[in-house]
């Protein structure tokens, strides 16, 4: 019997054929608690063990230029992101303070708006800058959301600090700013993912430390990469943090061995599949990309 996803696999072409086939893969495949044994009765594709480490960093990071021109006054702010939930808004602002302790909004920057992939972009051009970029003092900041509504969607999500002033022609100022984790909840969390694969099971070992205490996230394998995500290929068991915000969580997925070329770990914000419905719960706040062990 073909399947609705093997017909539809039979009208594709090149690239899409091999991904649509990899769906169907994917399909068959079932997850099991660390506490059952059992694995889908299937013949081995690869009986090689293989394993791999890779680091969960905090997600999203990007960057900021700035640039202005003492003839016009202007200063055009030039904001990259990536790791945010896919299609999502984030207000963008320069503030004064740290980026521990946030200060006043000097200039509200255009929202950035993220695409499928979660990668978001925004440029803003700001006039009557007089005195230029002072160093040290203006921090540019990412919100969750495109609103104040809730502290979920104020919460900062990346931060960093303008300072590195370069004075590249007479007339121009330049700086490059890295936006990084932030002290909000969630926002600087850190780890390690072991991806091991035997016979018909990968097995997937998340530690991860920097939750709140006593939190729960869900967390999937994706096909994609951290700055260019694409669609859940397995959910893992959901990550629950401790009472001093680590987390150590293990996941087995029976039956099937292969992985594509580009796959990731992604940890979100939302502790239900609800609550990943919106952008603001889908946030990732962990990922590591991976490789592939085929
Ligand atoms: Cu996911």
């Amino acid at each position: 019997m073909i399947g609705p996803i093997k017909r539809t696999c039979i009208q594709q072409t090149g690239p899409f054929l091999i991904l649509c086939l990899f769906a169907v893969l994917v399909s068959s495949c079932a997850i099991q608690p660390i506490s059952g044994e059992t694995a889908n009765a299937q013949p081995s594709v690869f009986s090689m063990p293989a394993r791999i480490q890779i680091a969960l960093a905090h997600s999203p990071s990007g960057t900021a230029d700035l640039q202005w021109s003492a003839m016009s006054h202007t200063l055009m702010v030039t904001i990259a992101v990536t790791g945010l939930a896919p299609k999502s808004t984030h207000l963008a602002h320069i503030h004064t303070g740290t980026c521990r302790s946030l200060g006043q909004i000097v200039s509200t920057l255009n929202p950035l708006v993220a695409d499928a992939h979660g990668v978001g972009m925004s440029i803003t051009m700001i006039g009557n800058v007089m005195a230029g970029i002072p160093t040290g003092r203006w921090r540019i900041n990412i919100h969750n959301g495109p609103t104040f509504a809730t502290g979920l969607d104020a919460r900062p999500i990346a931060c960093g600090t303008i300072a590195g002033v370069r004075t590249t022609t007479r007339e121009v100022q330049s700086a490059h700013v890295i936006l990084a984790s932030t002290i909000s909840p969630d926002e600087n969390v850190h780890g390690m993912a072991q991806v091991q694969r035997m016979d018909q099971t990968i097995t997937v070992t998340l530690s991860l430390s920097g939750l709140v205490p006593k939190s729960m996230h869900m967390a999937h394998i994706h096909a994609g990469t951290c700055a260019a995500q694409g669609p859940v290929l397995f959910p893992l068991q959901a990550v629950v943090a401790d009472a001093l915000g680590n987390a150590m969580v293990v996941t087995r997925i029976t039956g099937h061995t292969l992985l594509p070329q580009q796959w990731y770990v992604n940890v979100h914000e939302a502790a239900t599949i609800a609550a990943m419905m919106t952008p603001q719960g889908f946030l990732p706040i962990a990922c590591g990309d991976g490789s592939s062990l085929s």
